[in-house]
């Protein structure tokens, strides 16, 4: 397995700290989240005083997995925190938020760690191991694991790092190097990860309304030029008694279209002032025209990487214009 350049010094820094808050990117996914929760859970293996910090409640989707609840959203600058970690978040300003803006002094003046693997990173930590080549945020922790604690693995810790290859990897379609990721796997399923529990809570617990709710995204599909997309209002999610991660996996759906260009799925929410969008692209890696959506993304301020990515836009108020218009931009 992969070893990382930063690996003693990272061992060094959770060493000497005992009081340690970890922090997840907004919106988080089994990544952010399976990433945060293993640190976590290996440091309070070691009596270690941890804390939990994202910017909204992790989604229900993710119920099932013991300690989504430890997440707290709002964050205390008071007690004395002798080292602070970022997990999976390429960029503090726009995904952590309230927690971070006007706070940047306070962030600038403590220790602080990052393990990412997004690109767009901008480096913001005192230590900073961020790994592009990789799929996941999980993946590098668990090369870590291996590398730094191999005692230390557990079930519960292998189970979490397991979350992302149902997640992030698409369940085994979406990896760059097949040979890491696999390897990854084989340790983490030989480490007593429950794919079986993943599986069924994760692919095989939707809810009546939630498979009505992707047969309307379905039936709105549309092509214009090289672009593949659908779209939802934010009310719809409340109508259809859904959260935004589940409806997320219409991405999965159209990403099953034999298409090189791009896929969007886009959220509109017209009840806000003023009225915006937020769209997910999505990219094939093996795409012909090499198409990077982290690059489209950047035109509207957005993030992600090449194969993934997002954005947010204001919008005007004759919606139908405005959602064409912003599909004529992506191509
Ligand atoms: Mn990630």
């Amino acid at each position: 397995m992969k070893k990382h350049p930063q690996a003693q010094q990272i061992k060094t820094l959770l060493e000497q700290a005992n009081k340690i808050a970890i922090f997840g990117h907004r919106n988080v996914d089994g990544d952010a989240l399976g990433s945060c929760l293993w640190l976590g859970q290996l440091l309070e293996n070691q009596w270690k005083d941890i804390s939990y910090y994202t910017t909204e409640q992790p989604s229900s989707s993710f119920d099932f997995l013991d300690g989504t609840q430890k997440f707290k959203t709002k964050f205390d600058y008071h007690p004395h925190y002798d080292l602070l970690v970022f997990l999976d978040t390429a960029n503090p300003t726009q995904l952590l938020a309230d927690i971070w803006v006007w706070h940047e002094r306070y962030f600038n003046d403590m220790p602080t760690l990052v393990i990412d693997h997004h690109i767009s990173n901008t480096r913001y930590a005192d230590t900073n191991l961020v790994d592009d080549s990789s799929i996941a945020a999980c993946e590098i922790v668990a090369e870590l694991i291996h590398d730094l604690y191999p005692e230390e693995i557990d079930e519960l810790i292998a189970t979490y790092l397991f979350l992302w290859l149902s997640t992030d990897s698409g369940h085994f379609v979406y990896e760059r190097d097949s040979a890491r990721t696999f390897g990854v796997a084989t340790y983490l399923l030989s480490h007593w990860a429950d794919k079986r529990s993943i599986v069924s809570n994760l692919y095989r617990a939707a809810s009546y309304k939630s498979i009505k709710f992707i047969w309307v995204l379905t039936d709105r599909i549309t092509k214009i030029n090289n672009v593949i997309y659908t779209y939802y209002r934010h009310e719809e999610l409340e109508e259809y008694g859904i959260d935004k991660e589940k409806a997320d996996s219409i991405l999965g759906i159209m990403t099953r279209i034999a298409h090189d260009g791009v896929f969007a799925l886009i959220k509109i929410h017209d009840h806000e002032s003023p009225p915006f969008l937020k769209a997910s692209l999505r990219s094939k890696s093996g795409s012909k025209p090499g198409i990077d959506v982290s690059e489209i993304a950047s035109r509207f301020g957005g993030w992600g990487h090449k194969a993934a990515a997002g954005l947010k836009t204001e919008i005007g108020d004759d919606r139908e214009q405005s959602l064409e218009e912003f599909v004529g931009k992506l191509g």
